[in-house]
């Protein structure tokens, strides 16, 4: 399978994180992705690019998943970040104040004129710090994301989108989770453009793919499934419970299957049987996989105890729908064996 890399990843580099009332260095560093080519590199699973993309196509494709008002923000979010202190300059913009969601009232429609307001709004959590190379590096992302696309269209079985940050935590109007695009869903999103009539999205990351489902959550064209660990202890805490099954049209085509802290390979990989099952009945003709690694044991802020060797019979059972395949590189945060994790993975895939 080809492999793009997004050449602008280290664009993007957070310093501290929010957590529990305290700065604490950011998990998601461009390290992990040095690791992952570095395998590549070491084990070649097939050809590694940089993605090709013209800017206009590129904008036109995210613009299908992401509101102009929100790109409008990301675009000119660090000028508007520096330009209310210059100070800000060595700072990365972290928000500190934002609007609860119905039934509370507060309004969402009206643009605050004040940055740190709009800060706010346009996103869920004070970990994902936004900084001055953040929308380069997110675009770069979309582009690897669209490449692979491109792939799948072209009539390849896999492809493989490797980027950061990440994206399955990004909503149509807002980032978090360390996540600004959601590049899984830029995919889905350009292979139905492309042609293909159903996609199953299969999130495998630690924790539930919160972006993804919204954007998803009231179509039938595309299934979302999640297997992750129970929001009721386990962040992003307030979405990815097994009663979300989709609204509207979408009733019936999300799948959420969450499990408990601690849970097990055994488990773990009977519950993917479960998943699997169910893209099987919505006879999908593409598979998208947000492909978080951060299910490993040794993951510094996750509570599953996967093996570095599990991570091949995940592949396999991946690889046994038959169906066109495109990854993207999500969570996994211990470093040093993210790289051996991920390539594990798709090596399975392609035995
Ligand atoms: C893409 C992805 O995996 N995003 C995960 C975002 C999780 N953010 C909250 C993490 C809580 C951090 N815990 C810090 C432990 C300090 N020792
Ligand atoms: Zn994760």
């Amino acid at each position: 399978m080809k492999t793009f890399h997004n050449p602008h990843h280290t664009l993007h580099q957070g310093r501290e994180e929010m957590f529990r009332g305290r700065m604490v260095p950011c998990h998601e560093v461009p390290a992990r992705l040095d690791f992952v080519l570095a395998e590549l590199q070491r084990r070649p699973l097939g050809a590694l690019a940089t993605p090709s993309v013209s800017e206009t196509e590129l904008l036109a494709s995210i613009a299908r998943v992401h509101s102009a008002r929100y790109l409008d923000f990301l675009a000119s979010a660090w000028d508007e970040w520096v330009a209310m202190d210059p100070a800000n300059a060595q700072r990365d913009a972290l928000p500190s104040v934002w609007p609860l969601g119905n039934p509370h009232g507060f309004r969402a429609d009206v643009l605050p004129a004040n940055f740190a307001a709009r800060l706010g709004l346009f996103s869920f959590d004070s970990g994902s710090p936004l900084t001055a190379g953040t929308w380069a590096a997110a675009r770069g992302g979309a582009a690897c994301a669209l490449a692979a696309a491109r792939e799948l269209l072209a009539g390849q079985r896999s492809a493989f989108a490797l980027s950061r940050p990440p994206g399955h935590h990004a909503g149509t109007d807002f980032f978090g989770g360390y996540c600004f695009l959601n590049n899984a869903a830029i995919a889905t999103q350009a292979l139905r453009d492309g042609g293909l009539g159903r996609v199953a999205v299969l999130d495998v990351d630690y924790h539930h793919g919160n972006g993804t489902q919204t954007i998803f959550y009231e179509r039938a064209d595309v299934l979302t499934l999640s297997i992750h660990g129970d929001p009721t202890t386990e962040y992003p805490f307030f979405l990815g419970h097994a009663d979300e099954r989709g609204a509207g049209a979408g009733e019936g085509f999300n799948l959420n299957l969450p499990l408990p802290r601690g849970t097990h390979f055994a488990t773990w990989r009977a519950t993917l049987d479960r998943a699997l099952d169910a893209v099987d009945a919505f006879k999908a003709n593409a598979l998208v996989v947000p492909m978080g690694l951060d299910t490993f044991e040794g993951d510094p802020i996750s509570g599953f105890t996967l093996k570095s060797d599990d991570y091949f019979a995940v592949g396999e059972a991946l690889a046994s729908t038959g169906l066109p395949t495109l990854f993207t590189f999500e969570g996994g945060y211990a470093v040093d064996a993210v790289g051996t994790n991920a390539v594990n993975l798709l090596e399975g895939f392609q035995r």
